[in-house]
This record gives structure tokens, sequence and C-alpha cells, in this order.
């Protein structure tokens, strides 16, 4: 069975980033596959949280799945601290995996910035608990944003040297093609799998920008939405009519990718109606077309983030359903690198 693990972090609102890159796909592989989705509060503690808002982010945000549209009936929906195989098979991936790898992670420089030895321990390590969460359960599919590609290569990678490195013990144990972890496929795919910064075509939309206006948050209200978006930064030229007149224009090239993702239109389709117009034009289309397709989800975000009663009965399900997953695979894996399992 294809099964499908993905998470996001609780450090902050999901932003329309979250929702195009990674979510609408979230959404429509439930019909298809078998999946499991984490709220990753462990990832979210690689930079210090105030204890408080992290147990209320972690609502917050699963109230958001809710919202829009993951459904605990065909889905697991789990936050990852109340399964105990994440962090125990991270040690056991981090004995596997290369300092030499890690190096090469882009996003640890990002978010590390200049003074990389003040960075924590666990931001360093934070993609061997990716691939943890993802091969503790023999996930096969990975949708994520453009952004974690490289997180997905690497846990590919100590997926491919776990079963060398192990190769007899996991024919011992009963797989007879020597592959314990099969690799994950990255899923990243759609019309916007990198959504910008709406302040700077070349910087991604992240929670963790300082400016509120350089992002759509999935709770921002109706008029906060059409300001925000009539304050994106554009240049002075029209819209092109055709794709490649989009190349050396950040902004305009994200803002209708945004369009077409939202809309389900071609770029094509987007351009062909809006081209050789001015932007203020395209821009109240677009703020029409972002209000309807996310006020309600806001709006049901914010009823489910009341309901916390709810939403925690949710969590305990998942975890639970999760945890009969993860356990027999961590067994195995106890008993493949040669510990007593009794
Ligand atoms: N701008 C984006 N465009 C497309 N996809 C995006 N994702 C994030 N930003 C964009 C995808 O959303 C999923 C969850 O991301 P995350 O919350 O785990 O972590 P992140 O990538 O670190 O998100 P942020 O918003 O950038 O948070 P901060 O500011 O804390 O670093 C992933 O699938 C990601 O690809």
């Amino acid at each position: 069975v294809p099964r499908v693990f993905s998470g996001m972090q609780p450090t902050g609102n999901l932003h329309l980033g979250n929702y195009l890159g990674a979510m609408l796909n979230w959404i429509h592989m439930q019909d298809t596959h078998e999946c499991i989705y984490c709220v990753v509060d462990m990832h979210a503690i690689t930079v210090w949280q105030d204890p408080k808002e992290l147990r209320r982010a972690i609502v917050d945000v699963t109230a958001a799945y809710l919202a829009c549209g993951l459904d605990p009936k065909k889905s697991i929906i789990f936050n990852q601290s109340q399964v105990a195989e994440h962090a125990e098979l991270a040690w056991i991936l981090g004995c596997t995996g290369r300092i030499g790898w890690l190096n090469r992670m882009t996003q640890f420089k990002e978010k590390a910035g200049k003074d990389k030895e003040a960075a924590s321990v666990g931001l360093y390590t934070y993609p061997v608990l990716m691939a943890a969460d993802i091969l503790g359960y023999h996930a096969t599919h990975v949708p994520v944003g453009e952004d974690q590609k490289q997180h997905l290569e690497l846990a590919r990678d100590i997926a491919n040297k776990f079963n060398i490195d192990y190769k007899d013990a996991i024919e011992a144990s009963g797989f007879a093609d020597g592959v314990f972890f099969v690799p994950p496929e990255p899923y990243i795919t759609g019309p916007a799998t990198r959504v910008m910064s709406l302040r700077d075509g070349t910087k991604k939309m992240s929670k963790s920008d300082p400016s509120d206006l350089s992002r759509l948050n999935l709770t921002d209200d109706a008029d906060t939405i059409a300001r925000k978006i009539r304050k994106a930064k554009t240049d002075t030229e029209p819209l092109p009519t055709e794709k490649d007149g989009l190349k050396g224009r950040p902004e305009a090239d994200n803002l209708t990718g945004i369009y077409a993702a939202l809309s389900g239109e071609s770029l094509e389709k987007v351009l062909g109606q809006y081209g050789g117009g001015q932007f203020s034009v395209f821009k109240n289309a677009l703020a029409d077309l972002a209000v309807a397709r996310l006020g309600p989800v806001g709006e049901e975000t914010k009823r489910l983030q009341a309901d916390r009663g709810y939403v925690e009965s949710v969590l305990k399900d998942g975890s639970e359903r999760a945890r009969a997953i993860a356990a027999p695979i961590m067994r195995k894996a106890r008993e493949i690198v040669g510990f007593i399992v009794s």
C-alpha cells in the first residue's frame, strides 16, 4: 500500500506557502493513499519555543489541518512527541548518516545564521529526525514544498546506507530482498511548490518572517487578505502575456503562480486573461479569489481552535494509531542493528 507521511511545524500560523506547497496535495492524497499527517512539535523546539505558546500552537495547527480538509476518519493526524519511536529511530539513523551529508544542508546554513556554533545541536540534526519520521512508518511518498527536497534526498541516502550496512541482518529478519527502509519518493508538485514572500519575490514565504505583510496567514480575515495583496511588491511593467515574460520578474511570477494554484487554472490561462493589463486590475482579482478560497478555511480554523477538547482528542486517537504502525517497525530496527529485544 502506498503510504504517505508529512508534517508541519507548530511555530506559528499556517500560511499560503504551507497551503499551496503541501496541504493541497495532502488533501487529495487522502483518497488514494494511506496518509499519516504529523504536527512536528519536536522539530519546532530546534529553535527555543515558549512552552505555553508551543502547547497552544500544537492545537492551533491541528485545527488548521482539520479546517483545510484533513479528515481524521481517512488519515492519521497526530503530534510527533506522543510517539517516542520518532526519537528512538532518529538515534539509530544518526549513527547511519554522515556528518559530511549534514554539512551540505542549506536550510541549516540559512536558519543558523552567521554564528553556527551557537545553533542548537537539534537544528543541525533536524534532517535525521525528519528521516526517522518518514522511515519509521515505511512511508513511500512524502508531499512537501520545494524547500524540503534536499532533506528528502538525505532521508533516501540514509535509507540506502542502512540497507547496505545491515544487509545480512535485514535478510535474516525476513526481508528477502535486503530492503528494510524503502527510499521514500518526494512528491513536490503543483503550480506553487515554492511560494515567495509578498514583500520580496526572491525570499520564501515563511512563518518566521518578521513582517506579517510578507505572508497570507490562513487565519487572516477578508480585509487583511485584500490589504496584503494590494500592498504586495510588484514591478512597474504590465503583466506579460507569455510564461517566458515572467523570467527575471520574481514578484509577477509569484503572484500569477498563486492565482493559478488558487483557481486551479493553468498559468497560461491566467496570463491569457490578465497579461498586458495593469497589476492593479490583476491584484483586485487575486484578492477576491484569495478571500473566496481562504476565507472559509480561516473561519473554520478559528472555530476549531476554540474547541480545544475536540482537537486534543483527535491528536490522542491519531497518536495511538500512529504508534501501532511505528512500534513493530521500531522493534525490527532494534533487532536488525543487534540490540537485545526481549
Ligand atoms: N513558501 C513555501 N512555499 C511552498 N511550500 C512551503 N512550505 C513551507 N513554506 C513554503 C512547506 O510547508 C510544509 C511545512 O513547513 P514547516 O512548517 O515544517 O517548515 P518550514 O518549511 O520551515 O516553514 P516556514 O513557514 O518557512 O517556517 P519557518 O519560518 O519557521 O522556517 C513543508 O512541506 C514545506 O515544504
